[in-house]
C-alpha cells in the first residue's frame, strides 16, 4: 500500500471526514487519492490562513480531530498565524505539510525550507516522514499525539518522493490508534478539593476551553449548583464551556488583570478548570491573592499570582463528578448571574452598534455564533443566550479567523443556522473563504459590522495614550465594497442602514435559509458599543 493511501485510510478510520487545504506540487499525490471510498474528502480553500481556520472551526464544532493540508514552506508560513490560534485554543488539528522531493532538496529548489523550525513554535509536536519503514509509525504517532489531551496542532511533514512509496506488507493495515486515557483526580485529591471548596465562604469556578474539550459542561454546571457558586469563563476562551443561560454562569472575565482582580475580590477560593491561568491584553497591575486550585491537562500552567494549593493533571469530567458526589450541598450565595447590561435608547437616526447586536441576537436565539465582532464582542457576550458549544471566537486575539471558521462550523453542523458576526476589518483577512462556502453550497449568514474603522485599536490607543483616534485606523478611503465582494463569490447581499431595514432583512432571513448571505450593517461610525470600556 502506498503511503498516501495508508495516511488517507487511517485518517478516515480515526474519524477524519475532510482535509481542508490549499495544495501545491508537493501534495499532488495526496490530493489525487483523497475523496475515494473510505478516505477524507479534500476541501479546497483559496489560501492557507483560511484552510487552517476552517479546519479549526470544524474541529471546535465537532469536538473532534480535523485535518488541514498546507503547501511546503510558503504555505506553512501563511498558515502559521492560524496555527497559533489553534494552539492557544487547544484545537485538535493534524496539519499535513508537503515537502520538496528529497532527490534534489540539497540543491535548494523552489519551496524548500526549514519546515521543522517554522512549525515547531506553533505545534504540539512535529514529525517528518523519512522512509516507507518509519511512515506508518510516524503517521500513527502524529494521530495519537493530536488526539491526546491537551489538544493542539500536530504537524506531519511528508516529502513528495514518499507519497507513492510502498509500505512493508506487515505494516499495511490502517487501524484506529490507541489514545492514552486520562483518569479523574484520585479519591485523596477529590477529598482535598472538597475541603478546599467547602471551607471557603465564597468560592468561584473559572472555566476554560478544556472544560469544553473534556465534554464537562453538565458536570461543571452541577458542581456549581451544588456549591452555590458562580462559574466565570476565563478571558479569551474560544469555545463555550457552559451555557450562557445557566443560572450559575457569571460571564466572561475581562482580559484585564486589574478588572478581574476587582471582579473576583469577593471570592476567597478559586478553582481553575483547565488552561494556563488568565490572559490579559494590555498591562495593568493586579494580583489574585485568594487561594487557588487547578485541575486540567495543559501542564504549562503558570503560577502568576502565587502558587496553587493543589494542581492536578486529570480528566475534568470525571474529576468534577467525583467532587460533586463527595460535596455536601451548600446554601446558595448571592449575585451569581451575569451582570445585566441595559440597552441605551438611541435617537441619532443612525445604527448604534449595541442596538444592532441586541437586535440580531434576539432575532436568532437558536443560532450557532462565530464572533469576531471587534469592539462589539463584549456586547455580544453580555446578551447572547447560546448553549454550551454554540458560541465560538478566535481565543488568541488573532483576527481573520472567524470568516473561514464559520465555513468549518457550517460544514460540521449542516443542520444548524450558523452566523458569523464580524467586524469590517476582521472580515478582510481571509475573505476568499467565501469562495469555499459557495463551492460547498453552504448556507452561512455573515453579519458585517461596518463602522469603516479599526475601532478596537482606537480604544486601545485611548487606554494607552488618552488620544482618541488615529487617521491610520480609518477604513473609509476607499470604503470597502462589500456588495462587490458578495457578488464576486456569489453570495446574497443586503446593505442595512436603518432599524427598519434591519428588522425587515432579519425577518426575511428567518423565512428562508438558503445560500450564503452577507449583511453589511452600516453603523454610526462615531458610536461605540456600550460595553467598550470593558474591552481592554
Ligand atoms: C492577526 C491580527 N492582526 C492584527 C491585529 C490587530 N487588531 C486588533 S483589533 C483590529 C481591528 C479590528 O477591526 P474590526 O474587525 O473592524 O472591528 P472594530 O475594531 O472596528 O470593532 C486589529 C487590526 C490582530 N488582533 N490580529
Ligand atoms: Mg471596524
Amino acid at each position: 500500500m502506498q503511503i498516501s493511501d495508508y495516511l488517507l485510510k487511517i485518517l478516515h478510520m480515526n474519524g477524519v471526514r475532510f482535509i481542508f487545504g490549499n495544495p501545491g506540487t508537493t501534495e499532488i499525490p495526496l490530493v489525487r487519492r483523497s475523496g475515494q471510498a473510505e478516505t477524507p474528502m479534500y476541501v479546497i480553500a483559496l489560501n492557507e490562513l483560511a484552510a487552517v481556520a476552517m479546519a479549526d472551526g470544524y474541529a471546535r464544532a465537532t469536538r473532534s480531530l480535523a485535518a488541514v493540508n498546507l503547501h511546503a514552506a510558503p504555505g506553512l508560513g501563511n498558515g502559521i498565524g492560524a496555527l497559533y490560534t489553534a494552539q492557544v485554543s487547544h484545537t485538535p488539528l493534524l496539519a499535513l505539510v508537503g515537502a520538496q522531493d528529497r532527490r534534489h532538496a540539497h540543491t535548494a529548489p523552489t519551496l524548500h525550507g526549514p519546515l521543522v523550525e517554522m512549525a515547531t513554535p506553533v505545534a504540539k509536536a512535529t514529525y517528518t516522514l523519512a522512509s516507507p519503514y518509519d511512515a506508518p509509525f510516524y503517521i500513527k504517532q502524529a494521530l495519537r499525539t493530536a488526539l491526546t489531551f491537551p489538544f493542539g496542532p500536530v504537524v506531519l511533514i511528508c516529502p513528495l518522493d514518499l507519497w507513492e512509496a510502498e509500505i512493508e506488507e506487515s505494516e499495511e493495515t490502517p487501524v484506529p490508534v490507541t489514545v492514552p486515557a486520562l483518569a479523574g483526580v484520585s479519591e485523596h485529591d477529590a477529598q482535598l478539593l472538597v475541603r478546599f471548596l467547602g471551607d471557603a465562604h465564597h468560592p468561584a469556578l473559572i472555566a476554560t476551553d478544556e472544560v469544553y474539550w473534556n465534554k464537562a459542561e453538565e458536570e461543571i454546571a452541577a458542581l456549581a449548583r451544588k456549591l452555590g457558586a458562580p462559574v466565570y469563563v476565563a478571558p479569551y476562551t474560544g469555545v463555550t464551556p457552559l451555557s450562557f443561560t445557566d443560572p450559575q454562569f457569571a460571564g466572561f472575565l475581562p482580559p484585564n488583570r486589574q478588572t478581574w482582580t476587582t471582579r473576583l475580590q469577593g471570592h476567597d477560593a478559586l478553582l481553575l478548570l483547565g488552561g494556563k491561568g488568565l490572559r490579559a491584553t494590555l498591562y495593568t497591575p493586579g494580583r489574585l491573592r485568594q487561594q487557588k486550585a487547578w485541575i486540567g491537562q495543559d501542564t504549562s500552567l503558570l503560577g502568576l499570582d502565587g502558587e496553587y494549593v493543589l494542581a492536578c493533571v486529570a480528566d475534568l469530567r470525571s474529576s468534577l463528578r467525583l467532587i460533586h458526589e463527595k460535596l455536601s450541598p451548600v446554601k446558595p450565595h448571592e449575585n451569581v448571574s451575569r451582570a445585566s447590561v441595559e440597552l441605551p435608547s438611541v435617537v441619532s437616526g443612525k445604527l448604534h452598534p449595541s442596538s444592532v447586536v441586541h437586535t440580531v441576537l434576539r432575532a436568532f436565539p437558536q443560532a450557532v455564533w462565530v464572533d469576531e465582532s471587534g469592539l462589539s464582542t463584549t456586547d455580544v457576550r453580555a446578551w447572547i443566550t447560546a448553549a454550551a458549544g454554540d458560541y465560538f471566537s478566535n481565543g488568541s486575539g488573532g483576527i481573520g479567523w472567524a470568516l473561514p471558521a464559520t465555513v468549518g462550523v457550517q460544514m460540521a453542523r449542516s443542520d444548524r443556522h450558523i452566523i458569523g458576526i464580524i467586524g469590517d476589518g476582521s472580515m478582510m483577512y481571509a475573505s476568499e473563504a467565501m469562495w469555499t462556502a459557495a463551492h460547498q453550497r453552504l448556507h452561512i449568514t455573515v453579519i458585517v459590522l461596518a463602522n469603516a474603522r479599526y475601532a478596537t485599536l482606537n480604544t486601545a490607543l485611548y487606554a494607552l495614550t488618552r488620544q482618541s483616534a488615529l487617521e491610520v485606523f480609518s477604513l473609509d478611503t476607499p470604503a470597502i465594497g462589500f456588495a462587490h465582494l458578495a457578488r464576486a463569490y456569489g453570495w446574497y447581499y443586503a446593505c442595512i442602514e436603518t432599524e427598519e431595514a434591519l428588522n425587515r432583512t432579519l425577518a426575511d432571513l428567518l423565512a428562508q435559509n438558503e445560500g450564503n448571505r452577507l449583511l453589511e450593517v452600516r453603523l454610526d461610525p462615531d458610536a461605540v458599543p456600550i460595553t467598550a470600556s470593558e474591552h481592554f
